[in-house]
């Protein structure tokens, strides 16, 4: 799917997004799930082929081979899969959706949302000049986002952030390095404090988690990791070794909505905030997001934002953002519903299963 506009970040740019979906048919009814991988290897190790071939070859005929195929026993079915998280939740999704769908009751429901609400801010990438980083942000602030996040890299960090805190000195601001710098870079890093940001998120390599406690240790500013933390395991060591105070929980980084919500209920317990990243995604996934975030422990506005700051056309009805919000999905399942008639003027490609039935 074409993007609005290109998105550059510290591991290269994105001007279309290939989408991978799962469509589960179950005696009861459907259900939609959506991949978050991306086409290369760039953000974490998994790539949309890779996630493909897993899926046909042992995903799904692990979950096929259940019997009783329910949404609480995918993760375990997948379990002699190592990896390949961004799969395991598609499937996951997928089969959720059918099972509420036919329960006639709501993603949001179903997770523990306390919310019918969620404050939404916007990721922008990196532009070719200081002005244009800007006049993006200005657009964004027009249409109602009051959190913007910034994306930095090496040569690309004080400048950019100087510029939009000169022309929005109240906005709430935070920037995401994407793992783009190293330890050494500790002394630039620690020059963000003056910016007075929400967190800066995930500076090092996803292994450095000393490294993150010792920026941590010499910064006002709150470190918040995303790469760094794919379980309730890797977040509870990172909140121990003081790595990080904030935590990024992605549905596709963690493998699944399931884990997310024991991620969010781990952190809540220790009085630890969180916050719903995203990964471009189509309505699909974006549904999904939308209900996670309604939780009550994600206190940061989410890296969610309306359909038409991705997507000319999404392939559901869009999100759309009134205020500073995004309204969480109500109906059966994810509450949105898949356009046949959009996925075939994208050039879908179906690929049934049957052949893998156990
Ligand atoms: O690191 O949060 C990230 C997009 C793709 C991959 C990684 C990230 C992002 C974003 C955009 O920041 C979040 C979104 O608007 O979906
Ligand atoms: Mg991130």
């Amino acid at each position: 799917m074409p993007l609005v506009r290109p998105f550059r970040t510290s591991f290269g740019v994105q001007s279309t997004r290939d989408v991978l979906l799962v469509h589960v048919i179950t005696d009861s009814g459907e259900g939609w799930g959506e991949c978050a991988a991306h086409a290369e290897p760039f953000y974490n190790e998994e790539f949309t082929e890779s996630a493909m071939m897993v899926l046909r070859r042992w995903l799904v005929p692990a979950v096929r081979s259940l019997g009783d195929v329910t949404a609480d026993a995918v993760a375990g079915a997948c379990r002699q899969v190592k990896g390949y998280r961004a799969a395991k939740a598609g499937l996951e999704m997928a089969v959720l959706d059918a099972e509420l769908r036919a329960a006639s009751s709501s993603f949001a429901a179903r997770l523990g949302a306390t919310r019918t609400a969620i404050d939404v801010g916007v990721s922008v990438g990196i532009t070719p000049t200081v002005d244009e980083l800007v006049e993006q942000v200005a657009g964004y602030v027009t249409d109602g986002y009051r959190r913007v996040k910034l994306k930095i890299m090496p040569g690309w960090d004080l400048a950019p952030l100087q510029a939009v805190r000169s022309a929005f000195p109240d906005l709430a601001l935070q920037v995401d390095a994407n793992a783009g710098y190293e330890p050494g870079d500790a002394d630039l890093l620690a020059e963000l404090d003056r910016f007075g940001m929400l967190m800066i998120e995930q500076p090092y390599a996803p292994d450095e988690l000393q490294a993150h406690a010792a920026l941590a240790a010499r910064m006002a500013t709150p470190i918040c990791l995303d790469e760094s933390i794919l379980s309730v395991g890797h977040a509870l060591t990172a909140l121990d070794m003081g790595a990080c105070t904030i935590v990024n929980i992605k549905v596709g980084r963690v493998g699944g909505v399931l884990e997310a919500v024991r991620i969010h209920d781990a952190c809540r317990e220790r009085g630890v905030p969180v916050w719903c990243g995203g990964m471009l995604e189509t309505g699909v996934g974006r549904a999904a997001n939308v209900a996670l975030a309604a939780l009550p422990g994600f206190t940061f506005p989410a890296d969610i934002s309306a359909s038409e700051r991705y997507w000319r056309r999404d392939i559901t009805e869009p999100f759309v953002l009134q205020g500073s919000t995004i309204e969480v999905p109500a109906g059966p399942g994810l509450g949105v519903t898949v356009d046949p008639d959009v996925l075939q003027e994208l050039g879908a490609v179906v690929e049934p299963q049957e052949d893998v039935l156990a």
